[in-house]
């Protein structure tokens, strides 16, 4: 009997918390994205701008759901750009353009935004859908304590060109794979990718001023991206050490990004 009534407040509880995390859980949007911001179009059309988490300066994936008549479209003429608006000038960040993937039920994208939203300026999300402009504005969050993520650098040519990390997101002690992004800055709204740069890869960990073996430079994909190894041989502040190269031309020394974990 104790048995039985035991048996009885654990199925009990079961419920409980299975009904719990249900209603906790995040609805809208599907696949475990949250919802970061939305707008009206005419003709009750409406877009949802959804992440993997709140946007923060750096490399960020967002999710664009198009509704017309309440119904998700996948299909659609939509474009977007990244404007940050600091009061006596604009300028805008690298990003892709938006391509419906079915499994998000979203048009995907990304956006490397190059600053935090702060006192000195705000960003916008400005979107063409079907031909109506609409601007959304997005908080993006500072980094947290200990993290630079993106640095824009002024290379030995004279151009200005940005350093983006895309991973490791969620960094772990041991080997992580590596991987970032170049843009040109070609003008403050123009960041086309950059190929065929060669890399040297180095990362210390700051405080204990060691670095770690069997690290691996990251090497050219194609779109902008490079993949290499980085190994984290405990946690803690470490600095990734880039040196760019274009040929024998050495555009960037010790270009830094930092991961604290
Ligand atoms: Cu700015």
């Amino acid at each position: 009997m104790k048995k039985l009534s035991y048996l009885l407040i654990l199925s009990l509880s079961i419920i409980l918390l299975g009904s719990c995390s249900k209603d906790d859980a995040v609805i809208e949007p599907e696949n475990n994205k949250i919802l970061i911001a939305k707008a009206t179009l005419s003709d009750k059309g409406e877009i949802s701008i959804l992440g993997d988490k709140e946007l923060s300066i750096g490399y960020q994936k967002v999710y664009i759901q198009f509704k017309k008549n309440g119904q998700l479209q996948s299909s659609g003429n939509l474009s977007f750009s990244p404007i940050m608006d600091m009061g006596t000038m604009t300028h805008g960040a690298p990003s892709s353009v938006l391509k419906y993937t079915a499994t998000t039920k979203s048009f995907e994208a990304y956006v490397v935004f190059t600053m935090s939203s702060g006192e000195s300026g705000s960003w916008a999300l400005k979107f063409q859908v079907n031909g109506e402009e609409v601007s959304v504005p997005v908080v993006v969050k500072a980094a947290a304590t200990g993290n630079v993520p993106v640095k824009t650098v002024t290379a030995s040519n004279g151009k200005r060109y940005v350093l983006a990390l895309v991973q490791p997101t969620a960094p772990k002690t041991g080997m992580n794979e590596l991987e970032v992004m170049v843009f040109l800055r070609e003008t403050m709204f123009s960041f086309p990718e950059q190929n065929g740069l060669t890399f040297d890869f180095n990362p210390q960990m700051t405080s204990m001023n060691h670095g770690s073996p069997n690290n691996e430079a990251p090497v050219g994909l194609g779109n902008g991206r490079y993949k290499g190894k980085v190994n984290f041989t405990m946690t803690g502040d470490w600095r990734l050490f880039f040196n760019l190269k274009e040929g024998n031309t050495e555009l960037a020394k010790d270009v830094f990004l930092d991961i604290l974990f």
